[in-house]
């Protein structure tokens, strides 16, 4: 594996703190909580870890986070994301977390929030690794449940610097969603959304004129349609892409299909990212090697990926 890679200063503007919990945490955790849980060991569920498509993994995902139960889970789960950014030079991060995964299943808003932050404040502290932490409504949830969480998180309104829309994309257009982003923009919070990774072009350019989003996460379908591509390059609109993510959810059929460079090369300002580590094999690292190993990417691509993840931070 080139050195390179290591060595380049990167920013992960796209990553679920939920999906960054490895088997070996949430077997610990379990058993911390006295949970019992559906696999025998890490490896079985490890084994698991096949998906064909975005709702297979949801459905894994959801099921993983129930192990985090307390402010001390949630605190062990972002620092140990924290040192694997500081092993692999991600030296700014700007993290969602999905808190109506957890109110839903009775844990108070406040513990996940403190965990999380109080992990990302000794990051910055201990590790020199800024942040910028994103409230991340589920679209497969009511927008009414949405503007309920965004109720509960006002009181701790300095905490974040965005909020965005994740979960099953197909079927739950942006749209939906318009007017609790009015009022967290209102609140002077930025928006971000999940757009165009299974949904349509047309989800994007929703997520654009209602949402009023700073940058789109995924956006790899952007280019089916020629008048979006032409304003993603001229707004110079960020797309936080996830490499293995896509191969892992079968967006793309194998990495030698996927357009990331294309995009790159046609001045997108398309970023790497891992999206959710834990489950597709990798962090920001694995995906640069990925890209490498099947892309061809070379070191001077590689320098402008790592640029445009610096460029496009919400937090600067
Ligand atoms: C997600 Cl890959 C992906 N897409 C949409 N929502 C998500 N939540 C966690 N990972
Ligand atoms: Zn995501």
């Amino acid at each position: 594996m080139p050195n390179w890679i290591d060595d380049l200063p990167k920013a992960e503007l796209h990553l679920h703190l939920e999906g960054s919990l490895e088997p070996e945490l949430l077997f610990a955790l379990a058993e911390r909580n006295k949970i019992a849980l559906p696999w025998s060991d890490v490896d079985s569920l490890r084994g698991a870890y096949a998906f064909n498509n975005l709702q297979e993994f949801l459905d894994l995902y959801y099921q993983g986070a129930d192990v985090l139960r307390t402010e001390q889970d949630f605190y062990d789960l972002t620092w140990a994301y924290l040192l694997k950014c500081k092993q692999q030079n991600v030296v700014h991060t700007e993290p969602f977390f999905d808190p109506q995964t957890h109110t839903d299943r009775g844990i108070p808003f406040e513990v996940v929030l403190r965990g999380i932050k109080q992990a990302l404040v000794d990051g910055e502290k201990q590790l020199g690794i800024s942040h910028g932490l994103i409230l991340s409504f589920l679209r497969h949830l009511p927008e009414s449940e949405a503007f309920k969480t965004l109720e509960q998180a006002m009181p701790f309104r300095d905490a974040f610097v965005a909020v965005g829309l994740d979960s099953s994309e197909k079927g739950f257009p942006p749209r939906l969603f318009q007017r609790v982003f009015d009022k967290a923009r209102s609140e002077g919070l930025l928006t971000v959304a999940h757009a165009g990774e299974e949904g349509p072009p047309e989800y994007i350019w929703e997520a654009l004129d209602l949402l009023k989003i700073e940058r789109i996460d995924h956006g790899v379908r952007a280019i089916e349609d020629e008048r979006l591509m032409q304003r993603i390059i001229d707004e110079q609109i960020p797309l936080t892409v996830c490499p293995l993510s896509n191969i892992k959810l079968c967006v793309f059929d194998d990495m030698a299909q996927h357009n990331i460079l294309a995009m790159l090369e046609r001045g997108v300002k398309v970023t790497v990212n891992s999206d959710d580590p834990a489950y597709f094999g990798g962090y920001v690292r694995e995906n640069f090697v990925a890209l490498h190993d099947s892309l061809g990417m070379t070191e001077a691509q590689a320098r402008r990926l790592a640029q445009n993840s610096l460029d496009a931070r919400l937090v600067k």
